[in-house]
């Protein structure tokens, strides 16, 4: 059971009013609030030893290069990697997924072989793929959802033929909330020869994730979404293929040797990390993590569980308003919806106003929306943070939304 009053406490931004109304913060799904010990760990670097990483030869770039790979080194055990080497600091999850279609695709995927998508992903986990198949004259091919958004498992071992080179899915849905059998996925698409990538912006905050049990080949997540700062994500990749890779961006850092006409390249992980890394928001990541196991990550998918089944419950019992996605116990912590006759824009500036903080609009799933015959949704998000009461504030502020709009 998580102690609620003391995780809020921690986040000083929960603290705040809004249009005078108490902050009820439930966009975490975009970007989470932040607590205290991660805020602390990147001013002490500005503080007490701010210099450039992995360059100078002196104590204050030596304290901050072991700072930032010790950072690294808990992020690998976050997410039980079985070597470091295999853990690349990027700018977040869309950077981290260019990276392997630039890199890993550019050399692996040929005219005429297929890349299998799923039809709830997000623009991030779409939009590379698209420019790595119009390139390379690929196709991509997408499994279907039910209009219930459940991924059609039932035909995935028909698409998985020999032209699949790989299989690229979300482990949940930023706007269904469905948490997908991501397990099972790379099993089947392993059998079939495929090489799968696993989408975790939505999961590796919200749900303990084990690469080694997974059995993915990458996996790409976002610091922002897990209480850790802007600019910072992870590429996991197994450490044959990111041997294997050429790198995706050239520069310093990444190098071993540099002559006038080639260059030779920087061992894993700095192979892929060239120029100055976001080091300082690589430290806050750590302490992100630390803060996050501190508390445990079954406890923090429990509490969301919780919270879900619960705003699940208030919000369907609203005359008009439409959940979208599965039932509570196959979804994480997200809730999107329609109010009939009122648009998502409206209902989110109207919440606004109460202080409460939701998404609507497609939310990066402009070909999931369009496949649920949809333009935009409402959509409110739970973390750690969030407590049943804020549940509450948004149903009766949705309740008198709908009676005011004649609902
Ligand atoms: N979704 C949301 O409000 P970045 O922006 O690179 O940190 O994360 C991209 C991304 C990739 N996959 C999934 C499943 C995501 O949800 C996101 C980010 C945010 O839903 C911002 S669009």
């Amino acid at each position: 059971m998580l102690d609620i009053e003391r995780v809020r406490a921690d986040f000083p931004a929960l603290s705040r009013t809004v249009h005078g109304r108490p902050l009820v913060f439930l966009d975490s799904a975009a970007s989470s609030q932040k607590p205290l010990p991660v805020l602390e760990a990147m001013e002490r670097v500005y503080r007490e030893c701010y210099a450039n990483v992995h360059r100078g030869i002196y104590a204050f770039s030596e304290e901050a290069t072991l700072a930032y790979e010790n950072a690294r080194d808990r992020v690998a055990s976050f997410i039980n990697a079985p070597v470091r080497e295999g853990i690349i600091f990027t700018r977040n999850t869309t950077e981290a997924i260019n990276l392997v279609a630039y890199a890993w695709g550019r050399m692996n995927i040929r005219s005429g072989d297929r890349i299998l998508l799923t039809e709830m992903e997000h623009h991030s986990n779409l939009v590379p793929w698209q420019l790595l198949a119009q390139e390379k004259g690929a196709q991509l091919v997408y499994l279907p959802i039910t209009d219930d958004g459940l991924l059609r498992m039932d035909l995935l071992d028909s698409l998985l033929d020999e032209r699949v080179k790989l299989v690229a899915v979300t482990m949940m849905s930023n706007v269904l909330g469905t948490v997908n059998p991501v397990k099972e996925i790379i099993c089947r698409a392993h059998a079939a020869g495929a090489v799968v990538l696993v989408d975790a912006a939505q999961s590796v905050p919200h749900m303990p994730v084990d690469v080694q049990d997974l059995d993915c080949d990458f996996l790409a997540f976002s610091g922002h979404k897990m209480c850790g700062p802007t600019g910072i994500g992870v590429l996991y990749g197994k450490e044959a293929l990111l041997e294997a890779m050429p790198p995706f961006l050239g520069g310093g850092d990444m190098i071993r040797k540099v002559e006038w006409e080639s260059a030779t390249w920087n061992r894993l992980p700095w192979k892929f990390e060239a120029g100055t890394p976001a080091f300082v928001e690589g430290i806050g990541l750590g302490a992100a993590v630390d803060y996050l196991t501190g508390i445990g990550m079954e406890a923090i998918a429990a509490h969301e569980r919780e919270l879900t089944a619960y705003a699940m419950e208030r919000l369907s019992a609203l005359p008009g308003l439409n959940i979208i996605g599965p039932p509570a116990h196959q979804r994480g912590g997200v809730v999107a919806f329609t109010f009939r006759g009122i648009h998502p824009h409206d209902v989110a500036h109207m919440l606004d106003m109460e202080g409460i903080a939701v998404r609507a609009g497609h939310h990066c799933a402009q070909p999931l929306h369009r496949r649920l015959g949809l333009t935009a949704t409402v959509r409110a998000s739970f973390y750690l943070y969030n407590t049943a009461e804020e549940v509450d504030a948004l149903a009766r502020a949705l309740e008198r939304i709908g009676a005011m709009m004649g609902q």
